[in-house]
């Protein structure tokens, strides 16, 4: 825990008017809760919606993303291969370790948590992963390579955003992933910490440093944060 505390910005950290920063929802998906047993519970899932409303209010723009994967994707762990094990290289280069299936269109799982706004009423959303031979983690891009865009960079400059603050599922995989990408895009990125909640507490303290080597600021709610 000693990390955390050391990794998470202390006091006030400034953040631009409302017009120059975006709210990002990373996958708050039921299939990350405990709505959805069978899929990729994270205890507490359920409790980051009412810290992403708020973080909102903060931003001109809301945007978000959505897991959207079909049911017998090559990256589906079943009984003779476990989830987190890797895949072969005949897999494809667009996968690198199973997960249990989650976030099929039509189900519970794929839905937002009860609580947000449905995806057309966000400002702009994104879905990833709808190839069956395609995993990918961060929402800025389809491929783990990062060359096809799913379009978040380029509407965030267009609308003029400097500042991302970013919450969702699951803080050590896609949460993490897309606010490196939107760092390394040259945004401020800010990972609100109460607006996340992780799979396992041993990648969620090696996300920290990575972000925070990135350069990403991490707060632990939007308390910490003032408007400059
Ligand atoms: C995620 C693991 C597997 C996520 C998605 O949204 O963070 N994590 N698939």
């Amino acid at each position: 825990m000693l990390e955390t505390e050391i990794t998470i910005q202390q006091g006030v950290l400034p953040v631009p008017p409302r017009e120059r920063v975006a709210s990002l929802d990373v996958d708050a998906q039921n299939c990350f809760t405990p709505v959805c047993p069978n899929e990729l519970p994270i205890p507490e899932g359920t409790e980051i919606v009412a810290e992403l409303n708020r973080q909102a209010l903060l931003a001109s723009v809301r945007i978000g993303s959505k897991d959207a994967h079909p049911a017998g994707a090559v990256w589906e762990a079943d009984e003779q291969h476990p989830p987190l094990t890797p895949l072969g290289e005949d897999a494809g280069e667009n996968v690198d370790i199973r997960w249990p299936r989650h976030a099929v269109p039509g189900t519970k799982g794929f839905e937002l948590i009860e609580g947000l706004p449905r995806p057309a009423d966000y400002d702009f959303f994104t879905w990833k992963g709808v190839e069956p031979d395609m995993h990918p983690y961060g929402c800025c891009y389809h491929d783990l390579a990062e060359r096809m865009s799913t379009g978040v960079i380029e509407y965030l400059k267009v609308r003029g955003i400097e500042t991302v603050l970013v919450g969702g599922l699951a803080l050590d995989y896609c949460v993490k992933t897309s606010a490196l990408q939107l760092a390394r895009a040259g945004f401020q990125v800010v990972v609100n910490r109460a607006a996340c909640r992780g799979l396992a507490p041993e990648t969620v303290e090696l996300a920290l440093q990575e972000m925070a080597d990135a350069g990403i600021e991490v707060v632990e709610s939007v308390e910490q944060l003032q408007v400059m």
